[in-house]
């Protein structure tokens, strides 16, 4: 079976086949064969019924589409293209040499996909298509209309597509082309900025500038990539192109959705319009970071709301960092007596990781705070400086509570973004779908998530991106080379509490709340040295380390083997609806 060759992650071709190799075949994760071979073409040929017999002993499903070599009919290619839309994938198609299948692949492509693109893949796979060039200009030309822009614009392809330019956008680019420089990558991004958004916590206590957490995006996408200045507005996964606002279309052999989240302001009714005034605030925004200092700094007396929406969130910690922050502040101005602080969180626990609470709670009792929980901000009125709650009791009845308050720090709820919540990728709650381990969507096999839009139950942070951004560029690059994914994330997340100036409760874990520290120190310990890490050192891992590809300390584990045939076959359905 050397001559199996990979077309896509739904489809590969091979030269004639024995019985023998059907238990390999389906070993490697495929679940359909397609003999395109008539029988008693050549001497020593098996026929068609050994051939099914074997492949239904292995557990696949057989298909027998003889055609003639030299002769394929259009007939032939619609056969050939209605039976590609049924069977279950990923399928293997052979013929004596592969030639035929790799042309009926084509043929059957060329409505969507565009001639140099299919000879390309054909090429680089050692078919040598060039003498159905014609055809599959034609066919394209010919192409229905929903694709009738494709036909007038060649789809651009690339071997990867990168959907956001953000920490993970920028950070699997790089770790792509460390171990690929000469890789065709785009990155699809449309914002001219980047930003550092962990350090927007420090922005709102004063001790970062913002400007610190701004940089243009021109510096931030790697060199060796493309940048695509666009927005996508949706996926045609089973044509491999993402569609843009503008209606054009990029190509991909490998696509990797790190979008970001939304912030959902007008979940709370009224937040948005007194959003930088009347005392309200977010350090979830960058142009509030600032105000949020502005209106601590300001603060003498009265009630300091800090609110916090329900899970999952960005930085889990971050609504409790502002509070920390803010209180160490008014008590080293010695106002901290005269300001009421209250935490009210939609959560039931101060942080999700037990090992944490403790060392939080202390700094709750050393500020004062009071702590809300099952406590869900509704609705704001600015100018009246009035906050209204969805309480939840031990009973499980709710009730509205008012609250006045002189500041609010405010987090929004988070969600996918719209074009993801309606897109094929998503899972029932609106993220992108990815097994947890190799971050591949179940599936569409050559598409992958990471950050903070992905399904995967880690804490969503930059620090997650860090390991996650290796484990996905083996995988693509492993999926590319027609191979199975080897690398595994283990749901890493880290947190840096910043409970005063100064310290720090450097919160590590994975799956399942996990602890995994980085340095052998107690981590529920408040630390000068995680201080020094988040606030001197941090900018620099993530700009001059994470975003170039140096990926220290982010070596991802590895499956000894190629993966076990259900994940491969699991992961691998390419091509086929949602739910099919
Ligand atoms: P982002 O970095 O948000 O990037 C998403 C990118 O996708 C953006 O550039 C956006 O323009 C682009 N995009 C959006 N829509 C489209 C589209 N339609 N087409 C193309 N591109 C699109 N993490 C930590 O590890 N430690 C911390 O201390 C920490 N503190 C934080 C404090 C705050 C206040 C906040 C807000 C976050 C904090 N984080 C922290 C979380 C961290 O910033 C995020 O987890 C991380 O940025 C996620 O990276 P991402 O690439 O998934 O999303
Ligand atoms: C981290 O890796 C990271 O991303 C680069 C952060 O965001 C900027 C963090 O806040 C933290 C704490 C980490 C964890 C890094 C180490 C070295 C413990």
């Amino acid at each position: 079976m050397d001559s199996l060759k990979r077309l896509t992650p739904f489809i590969a071709v091979a030269a004639q086949l024995q019985p023998a190799d059907m238990g390999t075949l389906a070993a490697a994760g495929f679940r359909s064969v397609i003999n395109n071979r008539p029988d008693g073409e050549g001497e020593g040929q098996p026929s068609s019924a050994e051939m099914q017999a074997a492949a239904q002993a292995s557990g696949l499903a057989y298909h027998y589409l003889p055609v003639i070599s030299g002769q394929i009919a259009d007939a032939d290619v619609a056969a050939f293209t209605e039976l590609l839309a049924q069977v279950r994938g990923p399928v293997l198609a052979f013929c004596r040499t592969g030639t035929r299948s790799t042309s009926l692949w084509a043929l059957s492509e060329a409505h969507h996909l565009d001639p140099l693109t299919l000879l390309a893949t054909a090429k680089a796979n050692s078919y040598d298509l060039r003498g159905l060039a014609q055809r599959l200009e034609q066919r394209w030309q010919n192409a229905p209309v929903a694709t009738a822009h494709a036909a007038t614009t060649p789809t651009q392809r690339y071997d990867v597509l990168v959907v956001g330019g953000g920490a993970a956008g920028c950070a699997v680019t790089a770790s792509l082309l460390r171990r690929d420089p000469h890789l065709r990558i785009a990155v699809v991004e449309p914002r001219e900025q980047h930003y550092y958004q962990p350090g927007w916590t420090l922005v709102g206590a004063g001790i970062f500038d913002r400007a610190r957490t701004e940089r243009p995006m021109a510096q931030c996408i790697p060199l060796g990539a493309q940048w695509i200045r666009a927005a996508v507005s949706g996926f045609e996964a089973e044509q491999q192109r993402v569609v843009l606002e503008d209606g054009s279309r990029v190509g991909y052999r490998a696509l990797i959705v790190c979008p970001g989240l939304s912030l959902h302001w007008d979940a709370v009714e009224g937040l948005k319009e007194t959003l930088g005034k009347n005392g309200v605030t977010s350090n979830y925004q960058f142009e509030l970071a600032p105000y949020t200092w502005q209106l601590v700094q300001n603060l003498r007396q009265g009630r300091a709301l800090f609110t916090q929406p329900p899970m999952p969130i960005k930085c889990a910690g971050a609504p409790q960092k502002a509070m920390y922050l803010s209180c160490d502040w008014w008590r080293t101005e010695g106002v901290l007596e005269d300001i009421d602080v209250e935490f009210c969180s939609a959560g039931a626990v101060l942080f999700g990781v037990p090992t944490f609470v403790p060392p939080l709670m202390k700094y709750v009792e050393r500020y004062g705070v009071q702590l809300n929980l099952n406590t869900t901000l509704s609705a704001v009125d600015g100018p009246t400086r009035k906050a209204w709650f969805k309480q939840v009791d031990a009973t499980g009845n709710t009730q509205t509570i008012e609250k006045s308050f002189d500041f609010l720090h405010a987090v929004p709820a988070q969600r996918a973004p719209e074009f993801i919540r309606q897109s094929p990728l998503a899972n029932a709650d609106g993220w992108v779908e990815a097994d947890h381990e190799t971050l591949r969507h179940p599936r569409f096999g050559n598409i992958f998530s990471l950050g903070d839009v992905c399904a995967a139950p880690n804490a969503k942070t930059a620090a997650a991106v860090r390991k996650q951004a290796p484990v996905v560029a083996e995988n693509v690059l492993a999926i590319l080379a027609g191979k199975g994914p080897r690398a595994l994330y283990d749901g890493y997340g880290s947190c840096p509490l910043t409970v005063e100036r100064g310290k720090v409760v450097l919160a590590e874990f994975g799956y399942g709340g996990k602890l995994l520290p980085t340095f052998p120190l107690d981590p529920a310990i408040p630390r000068r040295l995680a201080w020094e890490l988040k606030v001197k050192a941090m900018p620099s891992i993530y700009f001059d380390m994470m975003l170039r590809g140096h990926e220290w300390l982010a070596g991802p584990k590895r499956l000894p083997h190629e993966p076990l045939p259900v994940e491969a076959s699991a992961a691998c359905d390419f091509g086929k609806e949602p739910g099919k």
